[in-house]
């Protein structure tokens, strides 16, 4: 396996970075999750304009251009002979000194890993995931944006923790407020009487890449009604179908919440078809990992 590292293409084993880097030391810097699927990268201008905007709001100068970026990421890929894959793109504030200060940092390191995907199991697509709400809140937007993709994922991990805790994969967070948010790693939607809702980003959810697909394709193709709107545990517990989505996840469907049942307790009719629109989406475009 190869990784990009600071511009140059490494083996893994030799793949590493200083002690002194900040993205280590304090959680300073950003990423993305990316996937290519059947020799094509998905969306990738909008993870990209992500990453950038994650850098703006910490401040952080990604030394290389968007179009640059987006080669590397390619060329990552080829290298490594991948038509489906997992990438892992990470900026972090660099190599400094023990202070916080980021003026002691020189400059950022850059690396990009592309490996294959451990997915859930084919079985929880098919027969639906038992989640639970847990005790650990959102960071507050006002003290940390959540729409930073930043290096400390400490407040997602605490969630993951108690859910696996309590034997079940994935965790719902709830923002300072209460009502609903996003899971752990994943955006959450809720269908109730044909109309399908979602929290807004103002709740505290990240505007994830395949909450944006998935809101696409449920207005445009599954023509059903979309709102970003508050949602309760209650909205929860009475909905007919629920599901998330990520890239990691793609979308998943979700059957028990809390010990109640959703819908009938298996994948609902909306929630499949969105599945079988959002593969043939992901499976036919995309920038192509052209090979030269
Ligand atoms: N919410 C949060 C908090 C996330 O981190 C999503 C939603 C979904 O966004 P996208 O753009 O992927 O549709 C994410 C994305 C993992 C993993 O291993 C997931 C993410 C990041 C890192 C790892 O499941 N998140």
């Amino acid at each position: 396996m190869k990784i990009y590292l600071n511009g140059k293409f490494v083996n893994k084993e030799d793949a590493m970075v200083s002690v002194f880097d900040h993205g280590l030391l304090y959680g300073d810097g950003i990423f993305e999750g990316i996937r290519a699927y059947n020799g094509r990268v998905f969306r990738l201008r909008e993870h990209i304009d992500r990453l950038w905007d994650s850098g703006k709001a910490i401040a952080l100068n990604i030394p290389m251009t968007k179009a640059e970026m987006e080669k590397a990421l390619l060329q990552t890929l080829a290298i490594n002979k991948l038509s489906d894959a997992y990438i892992r793109l990470v900026v972090t504030r660099g190599a400094g000194d023990l202070g916080l200060d980021p003026a002691n940092c020189s400059e950022p390191t850059i690396f990009i890993i592309a490996d294959k995907i451990t997915l859930y199991p084919e079985k929880l697509y098919t027969e639906g995931l038992e989640v639970i709400t847990v005790a650990t809140r959102r960071n507050m937007p006002d003290a940390l944006s959540p729409n930073i993709k930043s290096l400390n994922y400490l407040n997602n991990i605490m969630a993951k923790l108690e859910a696996k805790r309590a034997g079940v994969p994935e965790a719902i967070m709830l923002n300072a407020q209460g009502y609903v948010v996003e899971c752990s790693g994943d955006n959450i939607f809720v269908i109730k009487n044909g109309i399908v809702s979602t929290p807004p980003a103002s709740a505290g959810a990240l505007k994830g890449v395949t909450r944006n697909a998935a809101i696409e394709l449920i207005k445009n193709k599954l023509k059903l009604e979309l709102k970003e709107e508050l949602i309760t545990t209650y909205d929860l517990y009475c909905a007919d179908e629920c599901f998330l989505t990520g890239t990691a996840a793609e979308t998943i469907p979700v059957v028990k919440i809390d010990g109640r049942v959703i819908g009938e307790g298996k994948p609902g009719k909306v929630t499949l078809k969105l599945f079988k629109e959002f593969r043939s989406l992901t499976r036919s475009t995309g920038v192509p990992i052209n090979k030269k």
